[in-house]
């Protein structure tokens, strides 16, 4: 899907969608951390059912999967945020709003299916009236959770997506009052944001609206403990943000590592639910997560590819494939259902070790171009 939507693409688009912060080491990152972690599969367990079910703060879903909020689906295809929003119901799985969306609250809301559920992203504007307004919005229309962004004070540098000017449709959902286009697409879309977000906002937040707290950007153990230890927090992203923010952060998984082993030990891993996202394009990359405890992953980059291929078909393409892949990754591993998968099903010792003595990476190397250099006259 990658490389059909490569073709697809403005260069615009597909420089802000697969770009990351400078070397864009924590993006490849992501992906190499999974090449780390090994199965121990448990066998003779009579694999002729396996169900892929679970909840996630309290909503059924078809399996351990959302698509994560990403920011101007329209840049993909004409259907943008809609398109992602039919294929997650259809595939009853759970789908993140973007503050920052192509598509109005209303069409996305609209477009959910009658058993579906949506969660809402929340980037924080400097103008609280702003944020308490489409927080209430999204609420009456109807969405579940808020995720707030916390990973993202200001968007990273993206070389690639710098190189760019905007000039595409600005967001519908949120629009800022100034757009610079000339600095690429984060840059331009990003200017509201407020800097000075900070633990002390979340009561203010609890305080707005009925929906559950999500903090979707939590990169350390000492920030999940204080997030679970938090009255108003139900469930936390582990994430570096697809590589986007800060180059060198570790990747989703390893920190997902880090984060279950403090929780158990200070007796929080059920006071919240923690998802992680970051490289997952296998089936066996959501297993490994399940194993290290979380209850979710998210994906972004891929709904996208499918999406700017095939509109919502491809993305539910997309959720198709990972479904089947992580239902055959069970049989393998003995796993007839979520509550079967343990933490001894996986060798994990070499994932906190940033060598890079792992396997080729296929998908990167196919889709990898370098910047073309001009030669000096
Ligand atoms: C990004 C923001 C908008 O990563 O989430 O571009």
């Amino acid at each position: 899907m990658e490389a059909i939507a490569r073709e697809e693409m403005t260069d615009e688009g597909w420089g802000y969608y697969s770009s990351a912060a400078d070397d864009e080491v924590s993006m490849r990152e992501n992906r190499t951390a999974f090449q780390r972690i090994f199965f121990r599969p448990r066998v003779l367990r009579d694999m002729s059912a396996v169900d892929t079910s679970t909840s996630l703060l309290g909503s059924p879903c078809a399996m351990p999967l959302y698509i994560s909020a990403c920011a101007l689906g329209k840049l993909a295809h004409p259907l943008g945020e809609v398109g992602l929003t039919m294929a997650a119901g259809r595939q009853h799985i759970v789908h993140m709003l973007p503050t920052l969306a192509s598509s109005s609250l209303e069409d996305m809301c609209g477009a959910r299916a009658l058993d579906a559920t949506q969660w809402f992203q929340l980037y924080v504007n400097r103008d609280r009236a702003k944020t308490a307004e489409l927080v209430q919005k999204a609420e009456q229309l109807g969405c579940k959770a808020l995720a707030i962004t916390v990973d993202a004070p200001l968007l990273g540098r993206r070389e690639r997506d710098m190189r760019n000017k905007f000039s595409s449709e600005p967001p519908k959902v949120q629009k800022g009052a100034e757009i610079r286009r000339d600095g690429g697409t984060a840059r331009a879309i990003s200017a509201w944001i407020d800097p000075a977000l900070n633990w002390n906002d979340l009561q203010w937040l609890a305080s707005i609206t009925r929906m559950p707290l999500i903090l979707k950007g939590i990169q350390c153990s000492e920030d999940a403990l204080l997030a679970a230890r938090h009255p108003n927090v139900r469930a936390i992203v582990v994430s570096n943000h697809g590589g986007r923010q800060l180059d060198y952060a570790r990747s989703g998984v390893e920190m997902l590592a880090e984060v279950m082993a403090a929780l158990r030990s200070e007796g929080l891993q059920n006071r919240i639910e923690v998802y992680m996202d970051g490289g997952v394009r296998r089936g066996t990359d959501l297993l490994k997560c399940l194993c290290l405890g979380g209850r979710a992953v998210g994906i972004g980059r891929p709904a996208l590819w499918g999406l700017a291929s095939y509109g919502d078909a491809g993305v539910e393409r997309v959720l198709e494939i990972l479904k089947e892949e992580l239902r055959m990754a069970m049989v393998m591993c003995g796993c007839k259902s979520i509550a079967d998968i343990r933490p001894e099903m996986i060798d994990a010792r070499s994932l906190q070790a940033h060598i890079s003595t792992v396997p080729a990476d296929r998908l990167f190397e196919i889709n990898y171009r370098p910047l073309p250099l001009v030669s000096r006259l």
